[in-house]
């Protein structure tokens, strides 16, 4: 049996999917979240609760404690983990772990928790997340020592970002410097998880890599220039990173004990969650645009030649399938629907409903300018609900107007941001926990005038780990797991319900506030 195993270490939940290549069937798609099953790291939405709301960090022992249980459920279930022939799996991108000693030094024994084995080498007991938006003096400093952030993008292929890791490991070396100094490895939650999994330091690879600030993207190498303007000796504490497809070592002999995985199975580099799921998606080739309604909300493309947003909001990775892609992100993705959605009193089946029975493209003029938390596209660092319309409207007295408005801003930002991807597409594949919500795939469809698809797999991310552990180890072509594992799911094809011209002036309108908002900030 071809079976590999995919992981997603994502927001709020970890997941594993299990896909027999040769048969182009899933055989075990099993997940767990943070919040509800781990309820002791007191993180119901993946993140520790802080005062200040810049910050954002987790408990990498979660992420490890997750590993331990979601292994457990499988084996509990009766799955024969010795079938599987290769692993690989996804990481949220930017979040990073400070290790005292890189792991591999220590021999885990499954006499003994992971997590408990985990907690002395830390350096660090948190790490910071995507959603930490606390560095911009770090990313002000970061360009002012290469020349500015023209010289930062032109190297590593975005600006100096607040939540990337460049920007978080300086914060770190300035308000902790003796921590710092005791750090002998950063791991990204990618090459974390791809250590944990085999007992030793595993390589970053180029996808999740170039969210770091810190990646030459020309050469594929860590920048010398970059990594000195961000903190002293961080050529020694991380590891050069590698091509995507690499081997960065064996299933430990912890998971072969405990698990019963086959002794030897080997562990290909982690990436990103977003390049793990443009692989997913069947997207690694130019042409196609996914959409992600995860935690954050993100589009991104793969690309023939790096291009850079002018704007500064978008960035390129590397494209685990080879060359590159680029992407832009929202924090205000899901988590912002959630709240709303609690504000006016609706769960998802009246949310989505409300879009597609009880109001109208355009919304009769509303607009609602949606930030719960701070947003980085466009940098809005004091974030603010804002509705703009008729009174009833701007009272949050019309459940259904406020769920369409919500969705409408957010897509019209979509829409505005990712214009530096070049052609407009005319197809798009939508995926994440929000993708099942029809609504608010209609309006994408309407906002970008475009064809929405959605697949069967709902995890893209888990998905395009064992998609890429099948490449790397079985070597399956693309083309082939593509055709098997990537097919659309016709239930769910939704087509625009408008003309071209429709959110011309909520378009307009939306712009002008935005920016308006983002400067005040
Ligand atoms: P992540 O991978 O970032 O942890 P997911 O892709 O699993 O997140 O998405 C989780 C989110 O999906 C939840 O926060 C929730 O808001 C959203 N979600 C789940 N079901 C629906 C639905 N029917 N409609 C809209 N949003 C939904
Ligand atoms: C991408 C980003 C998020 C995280 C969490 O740049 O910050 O999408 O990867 O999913």
């Amino acid at each position: 049996m071809a079976h590999y195993l995919g992981l997603d270490s994502s927001t709020q939940s970890l997941s594993a999917l299990v896909i027999d290549a040769e048969a182009g069937q899933i055989v075990l798609d099993e997940s767990l979240n943070f919040g509800k099953d781990l309820p002791e790291f007191a993180s119901p939405h993946g993140f520790l609760d802080n005062e200040d709301a810049r910050i954002k960090h987790s408990d990498p022992l979660m992420w490890v404690a997750a590993v331990d249980l979601l292994f457990s459920r499988i084996k509990q279930k009766g799955f024969d983990l010795s079938s599987v022939r290769g692993v690989s799996g996804a990481g949220q991108q930017h979040g990073s772990v400070y290790l005292k000693m890189p792991l591999g030094e220590t021999r885990f024994t499954p006499e003994r928790s992971l997590a408990d084995q985990v907690r002395p080498l830390l350096a660090r007991k948190t790490a910071p997340i995507w959603m930490d938006s606390s560095t911009s003096a770090e990313c002000r400093e970061i360009a002012a020592a290469v020349g500015g952030d023209a010289r930062v993008t032109a190297i590593s292929g975005s600006r100096a970002i607040e939540r990337f890791t460049g920007p978080q490991i300086r914060r770190f070396f300035k308000t902790d410097p003796s921590a710092y100094a005791a750090t002998r490895e950063i791991q990204l939650v990618s090459s974390f998880i791809a250590s944990i999994l085999s007992g030793r330091s595993a390589a970053v690879d180029f996808g999740d890599g170039a969210g770091m600030n810190l990646l030459d993207l020309s050469r594929c190498e860590l920048s010398p220039e970059l990594m000195s303007a961000t903190a002293p000796e961080l050529d020694r504490k991380l590891r050069p990173a590698v091509a995507s497809r690499t081997q960065v070592g064996t299933m430990s002999s912890y998971f072969v004990e405990k698990y019963g995985f086959k002794e030897g199975t080997p562990v290909i580099a982690f990436t990103g969650d977003n390049p793990s799921s443009l692989v997913g998606m069947g997207a690694t080739a130019p042409g196609t645009a996914v959409i992600s309604l995860g935690t954050s909300d993100t589009v991104f493309a793969a690309m023939s030649a790096p291009r850079t947003d002018p704007r500064g909001f978008g960035h390129v990775f590397g494209n685990p399938a080879g060359g590159f892609m680029c992407l832009i992100c929202f924090a205000n993705g899901s988590l912002a629907r959630e709240k709303l959605a609690e504000k006016v009193g609706l769960d998802w089946p009246a949310f989505e409903r409300a879009i597609l029975k009880d109001t109208q493209p355009g919304n009769g003029g509303a607009l609602l300018l949606p930030y719960f938390v701070p947003e980085m596209t466009p940098k809005i660092l004091k974030p603010e609900l804002r509705a703009f319309g008729d009174s009833e409207f701007t009272r949050f007295e019309q459940p259904a107007r406020a769920a369409r408005a919500i969705v409408e801003a957010q897509a019209l930002a979509m829409q505005r941001y990712s214009d530096f991807i070049g052609e407009k597409p005319t197809k798009i594949r939508a995926t994440g926990g929000a993708a099942k919500n029809r609504g608010i795939l209609q309006v994408i469809a309407d906002v970008f005038q475009a064809e929405v698809t959605t697949f069967k797999v709902g995890n893209s991310s888990a998905l395009g780990g064992a998609l890429r552990a099948a490449e790397a180890v079985g070597g399956l072509g693309w083309a082939s797991l593509s055709e098997r594992f990537c097919a659309t799911d016709p239930g769910t094809r939704v087509t625009p319900s408008v003309g071209p011209g429709a959110y011309d002036e909520l378009r307009r309108r939306f712009e002008a506030e935005v920016d308006a908002l983002a400067t005040r900030t």
